[in-house]
C-alpha cells in the first residue's frame, strides 16, 4: 500500500469516490456528443446492464436513476401493499420507499451480531396485512437469507432486499443479489461502485425486468400505449458511461478497501473498548464500510469519540444514528417503540463508521488509529 504522508489539516472523509482518469471519461463524452443520445435506454445504458449482469453473476438487471427510486419501483413492480417488515437500522431511504407506496413499515429488531434483521423477530411481527419483508444487507454484510426465505415461503410473503451496500458481495454459492424476489443496488457517489447517482434492480426473470423497464419509463410499452402509472426512473447515458469506466477498475478498488480493512483490524486490536465487526463467514466482502463499536470499556462515549476525531479533521459517521424509527414520520408507529428494538438501539448508540475508501493509505489509517488511541 502506498504511504503518502498525511497532514493533520487534510480532511479524512468517511468516504470518497475513486474516479477514473478524466481523459477516459472525455472519450465517452465525445461519443455522447456525436450520437446526441443522452438518455432513454441508449447504447451505454444497454452495455452497462449487460456488463453488470456478467460482473455480478446475475441474469437480469434494470438500471435506475438512484437506489431510492429503485426501492420504490421494486415495491410497485411486485404490487406490494399493506404492511412490510423492515429494519430500523438503515439509511432512511429504506423505510421512505414504503411510505412512497402507502405501505406501513413494521420495524423489527436486528440481530446484535450481524446488525441485520433478526429472523425470529420477523416471524413474530407477521399479521394478516403483512405482504413482504424488506431486509437490508447492512454495511454489505449478508442477511440470514435462508432463514428469511423460509419464513417468506411459509407465510407467502415477498422479499425485496435493500442491497444498496452489497455491490459485488458473494456468499459461498455466488452473488448475494440472487436471493429474494428482487434486490436493489445503489450506485451513489458514496458507494463501492458509483455512477455519480444511480442504481439497479436485480430481477429473477426477463418478464419482471420488462415490467420494471416499463415502470421506470412512465409505463410506456410503445409510442402510444401506457400500461401502468409509471415514473421517470431512467439512468442517463452519462451515468451509464461512468459505470462502464468504473467497472474496469472495480476489482482493484475492492482490493484496496480490503487492505485498509486488514490494517485497521491489526492496529485497532490493541485498543480496549473498540471492537470491529467480525468478517462474514465464507463468500466475498466488498469492504463498503468500516464500522466499529465503542464499548463501555472505552473511556469516552461514541459521541465524544466522534467529536474528538472531527477536531482532528477525521470525519467518521454515525451510520445509522438516529434509528429510522426515531424520525418524526415513523416514531408514532407502534413498532417504533425503542423498548422493542434493543439491539438496533444499542448499535445506533455505539457504532461509528471510520473512514473507508480506496484513496486512503497506511499513513491515514495510522493517523486515525493514533487519534482513537489518544482519546483513550
Ligand atoms: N438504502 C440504503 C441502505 C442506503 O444506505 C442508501 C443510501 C439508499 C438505500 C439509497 O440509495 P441512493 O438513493 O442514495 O442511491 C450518504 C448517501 O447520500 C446515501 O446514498 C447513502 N445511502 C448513505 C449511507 O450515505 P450522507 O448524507 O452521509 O452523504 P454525504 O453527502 O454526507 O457524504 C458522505 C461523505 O462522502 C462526505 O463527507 C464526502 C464524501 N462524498 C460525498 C459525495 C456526495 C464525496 O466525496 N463526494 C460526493 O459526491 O448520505
Amino acid at each position: 500500500m502506498e504511504t503518502a504522508p498525511c497532514s493533520a489539516a487534510e480532511p479524512i472523509h468517511v468516504t470518497q469516490p475513486e474516479l477514473p482518469p478524466l481523459g477516459e471519461f472525455v472519450d465517452y463524452l465525445e461519443k455522447i456528443w456525436s450520437s446526441k443520445v443522452l438518455t432513454n435506454g441508449g447504447t451505454f445504458h444497454q452495455q452497462l446492464e449487460q456488463a453488470l449482469c456478467e460482473y455480478l453473476g446475475v441474469n437480469h438487471l434494470a438500471l435506475v436513476s438512484n437506489g431510492t427510486l429503485g426501492l420504490v419501483l421494486a415495491l410497485k413492480a411486485l404490487r406490494i401493499v399493506g404492511e412490510v417488515i423492515t429494519t430500523p437500522y438503515s439509511f432512511v431511504a429504506t423505510a421512505h420507499s414504503l411510505l412512497w407506496n402507502d405501505i406501513t413499515p413494521v420495524f423489527v429488531d436486528v440481530d446484535p451480531a450481524s446488525l441485520n434483521l433478526n429472523p425470529q423477530s420477523i416471524e413474530a411481527a407477521i399479521t394478516p396485512r403483512t405482504t413482504a419483508i424488506m431486509p437490508v444487507h447492512c454495511y454489505g454484510r449478508p442477511c440470514d437469507v435462508d432463514a428469511i426465505q423460509k419464513i417468506a415461503d411459509n407465510y407467502n410473503l415477498r422479499v425485496i432486499y435493500d442491497a444498496a451496500h452489497a455491490f459485488g458481495v458473494k456468499d459461498e454459492q455466488g452473488s448475494i443479489l440472487r436471493h429474494g424476489d428482487l434486490s436493489v443496488l445503489s450506485f451513489h457517489a458514496t458507494k463501492v461502485f458509483n455512477t455519480f447517482e444511480g442504481g439497479a434492480i436485480v430481477c429473477p426473470d426477463a418478464k419482471t425486468k420488462q415490467r420494471i423497464d416499463h415502470l421506470k419509463n412512465f409505463g410506456f410499452i410503445n409510442e402510444t400505449t401506457v400500461v401502468a402509472s409509471g415514473i421517470n426512473g431512467k439512468m442517463s447515458e452519462i451515468n451509464a458511461a461512468m459505470g462502464l469506466l468504473q467497472l474496469k477498475r472495480i476489482d482493484e478498488v475492492i482490493e484496496k478497501r480490503r487492505r485498509i480493512d486488514i490494517l485497521y483490524r491489526q492496529k485497532l486490536s490493541a485498543i480496549r473498548g473498540i471492537s470491529c465487526l467480525p468478517y462474514p463467514v465464507g463468500g466475498l466482502s466488498n469492504h463498503a464500510y468500516f464500522p466499529v463499536m465503542v464499548e463501555t470499556e472505552y473511556p469516552i462515549s461514541r459521541d465524544q469519540l466522534y467529536d474528538h476525531l472531527r477536531a482532528s479533521h477525521i470525519y467518521g459517521r454515525r451510520y445509522f444514528y438516529p434509528l429510522i424509527s426515531d424520525f418524526p414520520m415513523y416514531r408514532g408507529l407502534p413498532t417504533a417503540d425503542r423498548s422493542q428494538l434493543p439491539a438496533a438501539t444499542a448499535a445506533a448508540e455505539k457504532i461509528i463508521c471510520l473512514p473507508m475508501h480506496p484513496g486512503l493509505n497506511a499513513e491515514h489509517v495510522s493517523y486515525v488509529v493514533q487519534k482513537i488511541h489518544e482519546a483513550a
